[in-house]
């Protein structure tokens, strides 16, 4: 689907830029007749980024599939907080799998609609990064080379979170877990460590894989809409700041999810059979510390005296990903859109 390009966000929403679009271009969301797959009522933390994410990933499938989803759900927070059995929040059909193998389900929900003939249903298999570049990781390869017909969402919040914020393969370098202090002459988690969840899918050269954050929820949408366009293995790796386990504030959430691609950390793109197609430029590189600063998983490189040597550190890797992936847009115009027309 065509995805409209926003110009003018002041406060880094869209909802200016919403109302002046045509209706049929306006962000799934801003619909009265959205399916709120995940309602009211769930128990996540205020500013769960886990939470916002899901309602605009699955309502956007939703929405592309005419309602026709199918959800697998990781053993964590996003089931743990949407399912306390025996209340859901969830409005659609949703089953809750094993830590583990969220992809394999998903995958053998897919099998079962295939022999039933059933090409209007579609599958979306979700976890945390925990669940899916970790102890998911084997089933989720394994979908990806058969090509299974699945959307695989990622909710990288960047540790366990469920079980009391221990380190992932996802962590970044430096960050303070319970299982990697800030301590010693590398506080926090090592760096030179964990995976790249996006480019190993891509790796696969499955049809789609894309990375997103909750800060651009029209980017975000229109991800998964893409996705849903077409037939086999997707993967969707979207950025969802914990406000419980990162130490920020719930009110940040949406800040730290813009500073992350902004800055350069978290570069946000789409690729189709191994190739990226699209990235979303960054018009002003951020230092890093000013991502770091906000979230007190980090409060150790900013004593006294500061940890200047591993600030730069990290701002090295955020820089290479703006070589890597060319995220700095050259005009200054503003940032492109994959996708944008
Ligand atoms: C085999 C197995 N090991 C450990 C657990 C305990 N466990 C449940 S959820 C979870 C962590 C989930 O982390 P993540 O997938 O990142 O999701 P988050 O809670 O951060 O959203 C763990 C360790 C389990 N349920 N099953
Ligand atoms: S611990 Fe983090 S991921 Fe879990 S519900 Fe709270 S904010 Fe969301
Ligand atoms: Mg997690």
């Amino acid at each position: 689907m065509p995805h409209q390009q926003v110009k003018f966000y002041q406060a880094g929403s869209f909802v200016a830029g919403n109302r002046l679009l045509d209706p049929d271009q306006r962000s799934v969301q801003a619909h009265m007749d959205r399916s709120n797959t995940l309602t009211s009522g769930h128990r996540a933390c205020q500013g769960c980024g886990e939470a916002l994410g899901a309602r605009y990933a699955l309502d956007a499938a939703m929405r592309a599939t005419g309602n026709q989803v199918i959800a697998a759900n990781a053993t964590g927070c996003l089931e743990v907080f949407s399912t306390p059995y025996p209340e859901s929040s969830w409005q659609l059909p949703w089953i809750h799998s094993l830590f583990g193998n969220a992809p394999a389900v998903a995958t053998g929900i897919a099998a079962a609609l295939k022999v039933k003939g059933r090409t209007d249903v579609r599958v979306v298999g979700q976890g945390g990064d925990g669940g899916t570049v970790d102890i998911g990781f084997a089933c989720l390869s394994g979908m990806f080379e058969r090509n299974d017909d699945v959307l695989f969402i990622c909710y990288d919040n960047e540790a366990y979170m469920n079980t009391g914020v221990q380190r992932s393969g996802a962590t970044p370098p430096a960050a303070r877990t319970a299982t990697t202090k800030p301590v010693g002459k590398e506080p926090g988690n090592v760096f030179g460590q964990g995976k790249n969840a996006p480019l190993i899918a891509m790796a696969h050269e499955i049809p789609y894989v894309a990375t997103a954050t909750v800060a651009e929820l029209r980017d975000l949408e229109y991800k998964v809409e893409r996705a849903m366009e077409f037939r086999g293995a997707r993967y969707l790796h979207i950025f969802v700041p914990c406000p419980l386990g990162w130490g920020s504030a719930s009110h940040d959430t949406i800040r730290i999810a813009r500073l992350v691609k902004e800055t350069g950390l978290f570069p946000v793109f789409e690729a189709e059979h191994g190739e990226v197609v699209g990235v979303s430029k960054i018009r002003r590189q951020v230092p890093v510390e000013e991502y770091l600063r906000p979230q007190r998983r980090f409060a150790h490189l900013f004593g006294d005296p500061p940890r200047t040597d591993v600030i730069a550190r990290i701002q090295e890797r955020a820089d290479r990903n703006i070589g890597r992936f060319g995220l700095l847009a050259e005009t200054g115009e503003g940032a492109e859109l994959p996708g944008a027309v």
